[in-house]
């Protein structure tokens, strides 16, 4: 699998042009997010150019173990940039950039696209879109191959991260033989593997525990075989837990074996959003996500609508087994 050959000539040319270089990537930023902002961010810096890694959120705690995360900003001068590149965003409003600093945009930088969802909307003179690769980091990685740039143990660590949390630590069906080669390359180059199982999979504030804790216990399954999971505001507010804590128990939620689908739904901001999961061969989530006005892949979706939740009980009145007639 290879990127367009026209396109990477292109960036080459851009990179080697350019002094100042802004790093964007999509709010509320994954592991892929801020693997390929501070992968990226580092060889650039290396190779002498002024980079500044961007996200309109800051770093989750998870992965505050990275090189130089502290390095990522939410404000900076935009007028001090000649190019700017967009790290695993489908689509420009995924930045959130564009309601703070719409200067940024105006055209009078060149804007580079670096991406592995399929395309949602095409922006950019320059666009390395490629959805047959896992992860953004994984195009990096072939990029940075391509160019034959070292690659250090830190670099190595950060497109780990992207790897490894973008294919579910290589459980998802988009993990290839050559996702895992790569991955081999990379703890050959000196990526801590331990510090990314310590650090992203085998640490829960608790705070999120105990979050998941009252999820777990409301669980409930439809007839129709669905999986239905709540967070209300009140479990937030009793557990002291934050919105992010919620992503993990998602995976427990969508274990039940059976399960057409899984939805996970919370209340947040005046809304209430629902992550969808399915394990089932026959479901497409992203199809029910789409007819809520959301979207997302095949297992993994999402939507959001105005409201809140409210509980409902009902109540039904039987016979006593005694009394029942024989
Ligand atoms: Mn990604």
């Amino acid at each position: 699998m290879q990127i367009n050959e026209t396109e990477i000539a292109k960036l080459e040319d851009a990179l080697l042009a350019a002094q100042r270089i802004l790093l964007l990537t999509h709010r509320n930023p994954d592991g892929d997010a801020v693997g390929s902002l501070l992968a990226l961010f580092l060889v650039l810096k290396r190779a002498g150019k002024s980079v500044t890694p961007a996200c309109r959120d800051s770093v989750p705690a998870s992965f505050r173990f990275l090189p130089e995360w502290e390095k990522v900003v939410s404000e900076f001068e935009a007028e001090n940039f000649d190019l700017i590149i967009v790290l695993d965003c489908g689509d420009l409003h995924q930045t959130g950039f564009d309601e703070t600093k719409p200067q940024l945009f105006d055209g009078s930088r060149k804007l580079v696209k670096i991406d592995h969802h399929s395309a949602a909307s095409e922006f950019g003179e320059i666009q390395l879109v490629d959805s047959r690769f896992c992860a953004t980091s994984s195009i990096l990685a072939q990029l940075f191959e391509k160019f034959q740039i070292p690659i250090s143990p830190d670099v190595a660590t950060c497109l780990l991260v992207g790897i490894s949390t973008d294919t579910g630590s290589f459980r998802h069906s988009n993990t290839k033989p050559e996702t895992l080669r790569l991955a081999a390359r990379l703890l050959r180059k000196g990526a801590n593997n331990s510090a990314i199982a310590k650090n992203i999979y085998r640490s829960t504030p608790l705070a999120a525990l105990k979050l998941w804790g009252n999820v777990l216990q409301n669980l409930k399954q439809t007839k129709e075989g669905v999986t239905l999971a709540v967070a209300q505001r009140k479990d937030f507010e009793t557990t002291e837990a934050k919105t992010e804590d919620l992503a993990g128990v998602v995976d427990f939620v969508n274990a039940v074996p059976d399960a057409k689908f899984s939805i996970l739904l919370s209340e947040r901001d005046g809304l209430v959003k629902a992550s969808l999961r399915t394990q089932h061969p026959d479901t497409d989530v992203a199809k029910i996500a789409s007819a809520f006005g959301g979207g997302g892949h095949v297992k993994a979706a999402g939507f959001a609508v105005p409201g809140k939740l409210e509980k409902e009980t009902r109540w039904r009145v039987v016979a006593n087994e005694k009394n029942s007639p024989k």
